[in-house]
């Protein structure tokens, strides 16, 4: 097995330092810079946190610039090295990238999406078991933050992907609505402050890593890892945001949501 592909399969996430050059950078923040303010306005939510997919968006004029951007050979080098023999590339389907989001920041107050795994914790109705059944199947749950600013939103518990919830963590999953509030209510600055300290006090001592991540970086994670994105009004936030795609996560996406490949998380 290749090292990174063992470090990923270990700890649930990846976080590779110069990945893209200021020039990729560049060219990706012209094409997007004009985004987060149309998103803001036309969802009538000054701290939404994504547009997804931009290939639908009709702010984007022209989306081959995705394609190009995804050419570049030092993210093909990755994909290859941790998905070769695992998601066999076919023209069509596999490893194709298609439902990029651009994660931004909020305008106006602090929130958090709590602690949560994507799909158990964010869908209702969802088959647990069935979810379960597919978390140590490589070929689903991988995603990709390529920040265009420096981003310091996401908090991982390192190999949490692998086991259940400890005690704490459950008690912290619970939690996680009243984070999540504070996107759109209108709080009392006190008691945000209070909530954005016990949730990063409660992320430290289940072990959680702040993913300080800089333009060039490429984080890859398991979606059914224990995580959390934190979000800050003062800091630009301008983040790529994909998926690893294969035949089984799409069939398994169809199968739970009833559409397309619109992902949660
Ligand atoms: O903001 C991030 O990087 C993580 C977002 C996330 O986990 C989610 O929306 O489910
Ligand atoms: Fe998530």
């Amino acid at each position: 097995m290749s090292d990174i592909r063992e470090k990923y399969v270990a700890d649930g996430f990846l976080h590779l330092r110069e990945v893209f050059s200021e020039a990729e950078l560049e060219f990706a923040r012209q094409a997007v810079s004009h985004l987060p303010e149309w998103i803001r306005q036309h969802s009538g939510n000054a701290n939404v946190q994504r547009l997804q997919p931009l290939q639908r968006c009709p702010a984007v004029a022209d989306p081959a610039w995705i394609k190009a951007f995804y050419g570049n050979a030092r993210l093909s080098r990755v994909v290859d090295e941790i998905f070769e023999d695992v998601i066999v590339p076919t023209p069509n389907m596999s490893r194709d990238f298609q439902v990029t989001g651009l994660l931004i920041g909020p305008r106006e107050h602090w929130w958090s999406t709590g602690l949560h795994r994507d799909y158990r914790d964010l869908m209702e109705n969802i088959d647990v078991e069935t979810w379960l059944s597919h978390t140590d199947d490589l070929r689903m749950f991988n995603q990709i933050n390529i920040p265009l600013h420096p981003d310091p939103s996401l908090w991982v518990i390192p190999g949490s992907h692998d086991r259940a919830d400890t005690k704490d963590e459950a008690t912290v999953v619970r939690a996680r609505d009243r984070y999540r509030e504070c996107q759109d209510r209108s709080m009392d600055a006190r008691k945000t402050r209070a909530y954005r300290s016990e949730l990063i006090d409660a992320m430290q001592a289940c072990g959680g890593v702040n993913v300080q991540a800089v333009p060039g970086d490429l984080i890859l994670y398991r979606s059914n890892i224990l995580h959390c994105g934190i979000y800050e009004p003062a800091a630009v936030r301008m983040t790529l945001h994909d998926g690893i795609y294969s035949r089984q996560w799409h069939d398994y996406v169809l199968e739970t949501l009833g559409h397309g490949t619109a992902q949660p998380g």
